[in-house]
């Protein structure tokens, strides 16, 4: 199915390891709409500047700028984008898997990402806790229950045979997890997925190891 193209000029705020970034990033791939990236270094703090305040005022990427409107909150994003450009669906019609996907993001969005943000980490350290373990413990318990959904509800992508935005969440949510070495071991449907996911052309330009703003040492193209 050709993909829709885009009524005007896109721009994403983005980090190429933020997770929340890299979801809208597979959503746009997935569909195919052409936008302009406009990174915003999180490790160089500038998403706390008064300027990025404007755009995003909980001074967090992503945010996505379409047809004269600021947008932020990736789950949300994403499901503006599936309802306005609806080639290459991201939610499923039937209601029960529409619930199953929407179950899974937000396990991850909700209960995962959160747990493993630069913010909170940060505050961990500062107040003496170990921030690894931190985000470690909450990476292996998302994960085991997104992994027993997973028995229920894959095919060969999250829910069903069709890739979803439960799949635009778990594949940067698991790439994360490497990073904070979590052991991947115990959850073989996470694995499988991720695995035939990496195969698809929009995810690997989605890829963090594919964004210019990756560093020269990580960029695929750099290798
Ligand atoms: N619920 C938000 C969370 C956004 C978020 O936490 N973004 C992270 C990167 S994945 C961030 O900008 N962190 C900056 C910080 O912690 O200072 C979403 O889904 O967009």
């Amino acid at each position: 199915m050709a993909p829709t193209p885009a009524t005007g000029h896109l721009q994403l705020y983005t980090y190429f390891r933020s997770s929340c970034s890299w979801r809208v990033r597979i959503a746009l791939e997935w569909k195919g709409i052409p936008y302009e990236s406009i990174f915003v270094h999180l490790l160089k703090n500038e998403q706390n500047d008064e300027e990025y305040g404007q755009v995003n005022p909980m001074h967090q990427v992503p945010a996505l700028v379409i047809d004269g409107q600021c947008l932020t909150q990736s789950l949300p994003i994403i499901e503006y984008l599936d309802d306005n450009f609806p080639d290459r669906p991201l939610l499923p019609k039937d209601p029960l898997q529409r619930f199953r996907v929407r179950q899974i993001c937000e396990i991850i969005a909700s209960a995962i990402q959160p747990m493993q943000n630069l913010a909170v980490l940060k505050m961990v350290s500062d107040y003496g806790g170990n921030k690894t373990d931190f985000a470690a413990f909450f990476i292996k318990k998302g994960l085991a229950a997104v992994e027993a959904i997973l028995r229920e509800t894959s095919g060969t992508y999250s829910v069903g045979d069709d890739v979803t935005m439960a799949d635009a969440c778990l594949v940067p949510q698991v790439a994360s997890a490497e990073r904070f070495n979590v052991d991947l071991e115990p959850y073989p449907n996470i694995r499988r997925i991720c695995a035939a996911l990496s195969e698809l052309e929009p995810f690997k330009k989605a890829h963090a190891f594919a964004q210019d703003d990756c560093p020269d040492e990580l960029r695929w193209s750099k290798l």
